[in-house]
């Protein structure tokens, strides 16, 4: 069960440890998953086919669905999931549409003009994983803003179930983003796919998605060793709940399990500046887990979680900050007091009646977030992911007599003539 510290307790370096995760005992995994990447990279589809024999335990006779067989799939989706599946994939579309956004042309001097223009990423791939639970939520996720950026094609890759397909409900996804292929490859296989291409997947410019160990391994390695690029390195996923005496422990404990369920290695925090709010919570994780149809990993999850007692909510922002949690509740009606605080956080709830799961599946936000303290240095998914920002400019007669003589000295200053020159002689031109 969730052990509780007491802020006051815990000296620097309890609270460096204490916020420490995902410690890579990973050489083992490095190991095995180049070996992977070695394979698909020689043996190409071959290769793909006997990694689904050997790690999914199917034989298949072809590596991807078609459009008539998603379709198929599709049909057997119950009406209200597909309106769950609509409602959710029209707010995400609605939130992250807004972020295309184009920027305004600044003259930096007269006759000098900068400006930024967005090209999609032409060749995207997405991993959806299919582990102890399949998340078509997450193809929404990454499917939504590589639609919306634009991306000339979109490569998604999932493991094979035992049937030899895909579940019904990532079916239903790829007909609702106008995707008409999937191929059944999972694990770092499907990377080393994307990655270096196979006889039938294209090798793509960048990797999206999150997936087990052996995942982010295969996405480390190929974003260092091939000019593929990947969306971040993503580690099990975790919460930190901010609490103070307005909470509801029963919504709190809900949260921290909401996130537990997910794995055995995910983290779920509490801070709190009530003793009697963690205690309070601590009983109704009790009563919750015991009837979860997932309380085994919950329990395994909790064994690795805690909870913090502060004396204010001030420091319990900083004990988050120092965290950088991928999700931030903020289970407080004081929560507009604290979120100017927040320096270091994936994706932020407020308020008690904001439940994380609103994010992970329908109220517009991107579920694919920073994870392992990564959040105090990069965003979640968005539209931004998959494009680039490519600088334009254009130089007058005016803007060239402008600018020319400081580049001019410049260029000498650095001893690059030839720069100089690139200078000089237009401003002859123009003279
Ligand atoms: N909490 C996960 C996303 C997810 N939850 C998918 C349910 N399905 C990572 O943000
Ligand atoms: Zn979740």
């Amino acid at each position: 069960m969730m052990r509780i510290y007491n802020y006051s307790d815990l000296s620097k370096s309890d609270i460096t440890k204490l916020v420490q995760r995902n410690v890579d005992p990973a050489n083992e995994i490095r190991t095995i998953v180049e070996d992977v990447l070695a394979t698909v990279q020689q043996n190409g589809d071959s290769a793909l086919f006997d990694y689904a024999e050997k790690f999914d335990k199917v034989t298949l006779d072809k590596l991807y669905l078609d459009k008539a067989e998603l379709e198929e799939m599709a049909s057997t989706v119950l009406p209200e999931q597909k309106a769950a599946l609509d409602t959710a994939y029209n707010n995400i579309y609605k939130f992250h549409q807004s972020q295309l956004k184009t920027e305004d042309k600044v003259e930096t001097m007269p006759g000098v003009s900068c400006w930024r223009e967005l090209r999609p990423i032409e060749k995207v791939g997405l991993y959806i994983p299919g582990g102890t639970a399949v998340l078509p939520s997450t193809f929404l996720m990454l499917g939504i803003p590589a639609r919306i950026a634009g991306c000339h094609e979109i490569v998604v890759c999932s493991p094979p179930q035992k049937n030899g397909k895909v579940n019904a409900f990532i079916a239903y996804v790829a007909l609702l983003l106008g995707i008409d292929k999937i191929y059944m490859a999972g694990g770092s296989q499907a990377i080393a796919a994307m990655a270096y291409g196979t006889e039938t997947i294209s090798k793509v410019d960048k990797i999206f998605g999150p997936g087990n160990q052996f995942v982010t391994k295969a996405k480390t390695i190929v974003q260092s060793t091939t000019t593929t690029a990947i969306d971040m390195p993503a580690g099990p996923s975790e919460v930190l709940v901010i609490a103070d005496e307005t909470a509801k422990p029963e919504f709190i404990a809900a949260d921290l399990l909401a996130q537990a369920e997910h794995g055995i290695d995910s983290q779920s925090i509490l801070v709190t500046t009530s003793a009697q709010i963690a205690e309070a919570t601590l009983a109704e994780v009790e009563k919750q887990t015991a009837v979860l149809p997932r309380a085994e990993i919950v329990r395994q999850a909790l064994a690795n979680s805690y909870i913090v007692v502060t004396d204010t909510l001030e420091e319990a922002m900083d004990f988050s900050n120092a965290y950088a949690p991928e999700h931030l509740i903020l289970a407080t009606e004081n929560w507009k007091l604290i979120t100017d605080k927040i320096i270091n956080a994936g994706s932020v709830f407020l308020g008690n009646l904001t439940p994380e799961s609103a994010g992970d599946y329908a109220s517009g936000t991107n579920h694919t977030l920073p994870t392992s303290s990564y959040a105090r240095a990069y965003s979640g998914v968005s539209v931004d992911s998959f494009v680039k920002k490519v600088t334009f400019q254009h130089i007058s007669p005016d803007g060239i007599k402008n600018i020319g003589p400081s580049v001019e000295i410049l260029a000498e200053l650095e001893g690059l003539h030839a720069h100089k020159n690139a200078v000089s002689v237009r401003m002859k031109e123009t003279l």
